[in-house]
């Protein structure tokens, strides 16, 4: 169904989506209820903001780091690629810990989508067996993900 060949690719009632970002936010706005769905214009724009940096920004260098740390066996890892991607993640991840310093959420005062894409991005990095500095904010919004079971289920699967 993806022209692409990757996963996530869903199909709700004859509609095919993929990228998932794109089926966030139309799972968001279907099924969905504030606070979850920010209300108002701005509210939106910050959480879609931090959805497109994970996907632009975070998600090639994580990608380098893990297959070069978790996903390749050991033979065909690349190190340099792995720690220039390591590099990247702890910048970017020092950029959510300092927005995470006033809010609990990385769009207010909620959960909302925009916390979907870097949790999942998070639950990794922080379970990879990686050199990380320590992101006390950072950290007290992981632990706030982790106390749902939605989050326990679906995202905090074993690393392959
Ligand atoms: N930009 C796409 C990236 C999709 C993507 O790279 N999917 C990976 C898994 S995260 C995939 O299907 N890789 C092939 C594989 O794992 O076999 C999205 O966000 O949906």
């Amino acid at each position: 169904m993806n022209p692409n060949g990757l996963v996530p690719c869903l199909e709700d009632d004859g509609l095919v989506l993929w990228e998932s970002n794109t089926i966030v936010r139309y799972l968001a706005r279907r099924y969905g209820q504030p606070p979850f769905t920010p209300e108002g214009i701005e509210v939106w724009a910050e959480a879609e903001k931090w959805m497109d940096w994970a996907a632009i920004s975070f998600a090639e260098p994580f990608k380098q780091l893990f297959l070069n740390r978790v996903r390749r066996p050991p033979e065909e890892r690349d190190d340099a690629a792995m720690e220039q991607g390591r590099q990247v993640c702890e910048k970017l991840m020092r950029i959510a810990d300092d927005a995470l310093r006033h809010r609990p959420f990385l769009a207010g005062d909620t959960l909302t989508v925009a916390d979907l894409p870097l949790g999942c991005f998070a639950y990794a990095w922080l379970s990879m067996p990686i050199e990380r500095p320590d992101l006390p904010h950072l950290a007290a919004w992981y632990q706030r993900l982790t106390e749902r079971p939605a989050f326990q289920t679906a995202v905090m699967t074993p690393l392959t």
